[in-house]
């Protein structure tokens, strides 16, 4: 009955809101695609843009904020990436299981919907299909009658979390096995879905007819379990990554789509038109991340969506180029630990509270939304310090966040009640809003909502201001705002603030702001070492690979601290000594930490190989233009070597100017471009540099989506001087191999 009334009043609302934005403009109605037609001039394309609204569906996905991403899966006993398929049911070993404490941790850190990885790329299915046997069923978990996401399911009830489910299109079991689906090169015909199995009726009666081949209807059989067995169902993610293809498969999104809109009637589809990829898998956001996005063909026909990577994918320059405009937001995906999978508890870097929080208020602040991957450990249960990291992450989100400041200010009110269904629209001319507060208050972030149900995203720039000394002083200014724009900067005490509208698409309307406050905390470090082995510790600047971020928040780290470390791997604290130049580092585990006061910053940790001084390169299959072999051993990760474009069986030989015994090794590809990736190899060595034999060979997943260094432990230690490193695939079918960095550890 409430919810009736509120849907009834949030009816009225949406009609005096059109019956206003018709008003403004006899033809512009808000709407979530709008064509472009011949003629239009550049200023009516704007208009346009100024008029692309997020759907309901898109709307509830943006107000989660702060969301889970669980890969779980075979992989998770394998300690790999990518599983290859033919991986046999009995590796994933699993004893217990405890999704309660995944939706307890969950719940603590502020998240509000869960997202599992069903089946992922090696297509194991964590639940109980009735169309495959290549899943859980085949395992010892619970004897065979296991199912993960109906645990899953029942404790996101019990913790009030939504659910959405990861389905890999890619499959390669149904790639590997000969009687696989996919690619089978099967005929198109009508088929009912879900297909009858005798024996397993569902209570849920709709049927669909689509005229589709194997590998679709087996996908739309799986859809229709998932999306009428486990409640509602709030995302659906469609991963664009495919490992491996055949037979010139094709995806029959209409048909997945058309199920998809009827049965999860509320879910918001990732991969397709509702919601885009950040672009990277590393946490990094754009400054301006638009989320009307230009489209050549109208998205409500598209099968494929493109990966959108650029920096730049909605300035006015862009639209400009577009047939349609469409309301598409962006995720952005990244992962707590090193990978997507859990490896282990030692090696497996896990991010810390201030990283994670950083990626917070970049991505939430930063008009999109954080999907944070935390992979069960084999116990079933999220280990300890990713716990940890989520504690604390969900606390100081609460301190943060969980108050505004001015509450109680005078100003528009619209804008104080905390509601974004009511907003101030900006007079024509109008281009500030002034707030003040009965006393003075210290703040260091400001957070600015755009009503954008209604009116869409419509700032292009703008700037804050504080009262100072008998005048307006700025202290932050960004580029536009959308859902939510987090501004950081300086601590700042005022009692008067004013928002400024430096630019915009049209009149914006501003759903709210709110004044906050987060304790100063010392900065996270960086290390980084040269060929002679010096290493310098400094504060993060760049934390992913493709563009600097945070200059503002560095402004605000730059407190008084001190950088204490150690080099022997013991535990660092105010008592370790004290970092005040670079320093030569042989080998071995060095920990960082900065401190301030009594705040105690993230700890840095890094192992070191060999120093790289004394290498030589001995040979490599050929090397194009600039990119020359010495590239790969010169410690610097911006420069690499490239091969010739003959095949994917390349090869680098080193000799290390003495002999070492190896434990392991790392590779660090190249980020520029996404050619030339070691997706699989073999390390040679020798005794006089000249005849070789194997020692090892090793396989690194994902490396296109995710640029990582990654690193191969070998079975036993070996001792050599001489070593060769040999490609035997390279990612994505490439024919050239790049080698940013080798690095090989005692
Ligand atoms: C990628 C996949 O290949 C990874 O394994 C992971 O699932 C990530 C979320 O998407 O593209």
């Amino acid at each position: 009955m409430i919810k009736q009334k509120r849907n009834f009043l949030i009816g009225c609302f949406n009609m005096a809101f059109l019956f206003c934005v018709h008003a403004q403009n006899n033809t512009m109605l808000p709407q979530n695609t709008i064509r472009i037609d011949e003629g239009d001039s550049k200023e009516t394309i704007i208009e346009k843009a100024a008029h692309v609204v997020p759907s309901i569906n898109q709307l509830s996905a943006l107000r989660n904020e702060f969301i889970a991403f669980i890969h779980f899966g075979p992989n998770t006993f394998t300690r790999m990436e990518w599983g290859n398929g033919m991986e046999d049911p009995s590796v994933f070993d699993l004893k217990e299981l405890d999704t309660d404490q995944w939706c307890r941790t969950l719940k603590a850190a502020g998240m509000k919907m869960v997202i599992l990885t069903v089946k992922h790329h090696d297509g194991f299915v964590l639940w109980q299909s009735r169309y495959t046997n290549h899943g859980i069923m085949s395992t010892d978990f619970r004897d065979g009658q296991g199912d993960v996401l109906r645990d899953l399911s029942a404790s996101c009830q019990r913790y009030g979390l939504k659910l959405g489910v990861y389905l890999s299109p890619a499959d390669l079991y149904q790639i590997e096995n000969p009687e696989g689906l996919y690619g089978n090169l099967s005929n198109y015909t009508k088929r009912v879905i879900p297909r009858d199995v005798p024996g397993s009726p569902f209570a849920n009666k709709t049927t669909f007819e689509f005229e589709v081949d194997d590998y679709n209807e087996y996908f739309l059989n799986q859809l229709f379990e998932l999306l009428t067995e486990y409640g509602p169902i709030h995302e659906v993610w469609f991963d664009g990554a495919h490992p491996k293809t055949k037979g010139g498969q094709r995806y029959n999104y209409a048909a997945w789509k058309a199920l998809i809109r009827t049965l999860a009637p509320e879910a918001v589809i990732f991969g397709k038109e509702d919601v885009r990829w950040c672009g990277n898998e590393a946490g990094g956001t754009r400054d301006t991340e638009w989320n009307v996005i230009p489209y050549q063909d109208d998205p409500s026909n598209m099968n494929n969506f493109p990966d959108l990577t650029k920096e730049d994918l909605g300035s006015r320059d862009k639209l400009w180029e577009a047939n349609y405009l469409h309301y598409q937001q962006a995720e952005t995906n990244t992962s707590i630990r090193e990978g997507w999978f859990y490896r282990d508890d030692t090696y497996q870097k896990v991010r810390s509270a201030d990283d994670v929080f950083d990626i917070y208020e970049r991505s939430v602040g930063g008009n999109s939304t954080f999907l944070l991957n935390i992979p069960p450990n084999r116990d079933g249960r999220f280990s300890a310090a990713d716990v940890r990291t989520l504690h604390e992450v969900g606390a100081r989100i609460e301190a943060t966040y969980g108050q505004n400041l001015l509450k109680g200010a005078k100003g528009p009110k619209e804008t104080l009640d905390g509601e974004p269904e009511t907003y101030t629209l900006l007079k024509e001319g109008q281009n500030e809003l002034v707030f003040s507060t009965a006393k003075p208050i210290n703040i260091n972030r400001f957070v600015i909502q755009e009503a954008i149900r209604v009116h869409g995203e419509r700032i292009e720039i703008h700037a804050l201001d504080v009262w100072s000394n008998g005048g307006w002083k700025e202290i932050a200014s960004a580029t536009n705002v959308g859902y939510k724009r987090i501004l950081r900067f300086p601590d700042v005490s005022s009692d008067r603030f004013r928002l400024r509208i430096l630019s915009s698409r049209a009149r914006p309307a501003i759903g709210t702001v709110s004044a906050h406050y987060a304790p100063t905390r010392p900065p996270q470090l960086a290390f980084r070492r040269n060929v002679d082995g010096m290493v310098s510790i400094e504060p993060l600047k760049d934390g992913f690979s493709w563009k600097p971020h945070g200059e503002d928040i560095l402004e605000n780290l730059h407190v008084n601290y001190q950088i204490h470390y150690t080099l022997d791997g013991s535990e660092v604290n105010a008592r370790s000594p004290i970092y005040d130049k670079p320093m030569v580092v042989k080998t071995g585990n060095v920990r960082a930490v900065a401190i301030s006061g009594d705040h105690v910053g993230a700890e840095a940790n890094e192992v070191f190989g060999i120093i790289k001084k004394d290498w030589k390169i001995l040979a490599a299959s050929s090397a194009i233009g600039s990119h020359g072999a010495a590239m790969a051993i010169d410690a610097v990760p911006e420069s690499f070597w490239q091969s010739d474009e003959t095949g994917p069986v390349q090869f680098i030989a080193m000799d290390l100017g003495e002999s070492y015994a190896l434990s392991s090794f790392s590779y660090t590809p190249q980020h520029k471009t996404d050619k030339g990736m070691m997706e699989k190899g073999v390390i040679k060595i020798s005794e006089d540099g000249k005849r070789w034999r194997t020692m090892a060979s090793f396989e690194f997943g994902n490396l296109i989506n995710d640029p990582t260094t990654r690193t191969h432990r070998f079975k036993e230690k070996f001792i050599t001087r001489y070593i060769r490193v040999e490609s035997t695939v390279i990612a994505g079918g490439g024919n050239s191999l790049s080698i940013a960095e080798l690095d090989f550890f005692e």
